[in-house]
């Protein structure tokens, strides 16, 4: 009989990971069942994703979610997984997702080591139908008093206040990024185990980018300081910034994201004449926040192009921002166009 493939048991599953991360990092024991729910919540997600064609899950909802966005039906599916696996831990006061109006309350008066998870179930759902990646996004807040739960006002903490945040790529492979505060592991998902083992210990950003993500079709409507920031990329060797750029843009922020963490970069949704209205396209709570945190834990920045995205205090749980975010020297820069067109 043919031996059974070696499993690769070098490498520190999630569990032990955060494990480690108690002795030594003083991590939250309380934390890891409701990582371990977020981490159920991804797997199920990207089994729904693998599986949609033959279970007729691909397509639109036929709703529009509070973003005004046509729902898919992955978008449903995606959120009922992380609101049923994430209710389960009974630290869990509040659940905030970028496919429901309202909050999730879970308890009548949450307290002091409460959990507040702010999420998006299925970021890029448009990519699915042409199997392109998708991802899932989420944040963790842990109250340090108590709140009122009959108020939804009562999750708007800002950014800083993250105590861990993280994303799943669904792609060739499942990716499942995390930080606690004390820089970024990346696991992968092995199948057969059904675990996810780390196989991007101590993920870290260059300071310097030859990669820049935008939706460049929005360009007659960019304010000056992104457009000139965008042109001189384009001059290349011979322009101000003094190299060559190639441009991405996978239409899903944690593909975005996961390259820029992987082999640096920049990424940018600016606030523009489009979307001005809105105050963006992207969502700070559940998009921008956790993000921005993964991208300083790595030693990157994120800005929404005058302040530090993680310092913006929320107004609304749904409410957007410009996200300019990535390798430390082209996000100063973007930051620096900011600053001196608003000088005038
Ligand atoms: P555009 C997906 O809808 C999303 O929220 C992000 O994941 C992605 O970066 C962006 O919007 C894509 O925007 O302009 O390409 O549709």
């Amino acid at each position: 009989t043919e031996s059974a493939p070696a499993l690769d048991d070098k490498a520190l599953t999630l569990r032990e990971t955060l494990l480690n991360a108690c002795r030594s990092d003083g991590l939250d024991p309380d934390l890891l069942p409701l990582l371990e729910d977020i981490a159920t919540s991804c797997r199920v997600v990207s089994h729904l994703v693998q599986s949609g064609a033959f279970t007729g899950s691909l397509g639109a909802a036929g709703s529009t979610n509070v973003q005004g966005e046509a729902q898919q039906q992955l978008d449903v599916l995606a959120n009922d997984v992380f609101v049923r696996h994430c209710s389960s831990s009974d630290r869990v006061a509040a659940l905030v997702s970028e496919e429901v109006e309202e909050v999730y309350w879970l308890k009548d008066n949450p307290g002091p080591g409460d959990y507040i998870v702010y999420f998006d179930p299925l970021d890029g759902s448009s990519n699915l139908a042409i199997n392109m990646c998708v991802g899932s996004i989420f944040s963790v807040v842990r109250l340090d008093r108590e709140i009122d739960a009959s108020d939804d006002r009562s999750v708007l903490l800002p950014g800083s206040s993250q105590i861990c945040a993280g994303y799943s790529v669904y792609g060739p492979s499942t990716s499942f990024v995390l930080t606690t505060g004390n820089g970024v592991t990346g696991f992968t998902h092995q199948p057969g185990t059904g675990e996810f083992r780390v196989t991007h210990p101590d993920m870290k950003i260059g300071d310097t980018a030859s990669e820049f993500a935008v939706n460049a079709s929005r360009y007659a409507m960019w304010d000056a300081p992104l457009r000139r920031y965008f042109d001189e990329c384009l001059a290349g060797q011979s322009g101000p910034r003094g190299q060559r750029y190639n441009m991405r843009w996978v239409a899903s922020m944690v593909s975005e994201v996961h390259r820029i963490l992987t082999r640096g970069g920049v990424f940018i949704y600016p606030c523009d004449e489009g979307n001005r209205e809105q105050g963006g396209k992207l969502r700070l709570m559940y998009e921008a926040n956790p993000m921005s945190f993964i991208i300083e834990q790595a030693g990157g920045r994120a800005s929404t192009g005058l302040e530090r995205i993680l310092d913006v205090v929320p107004t609304s749980h749904h409410q957007r921002v410009a996200v300019f975010l990535g390798s430390k020297s082209e996000v100063d820069v973007l930051e620096q166009y900011h600053r001196e067109a608003q000088q005038g």
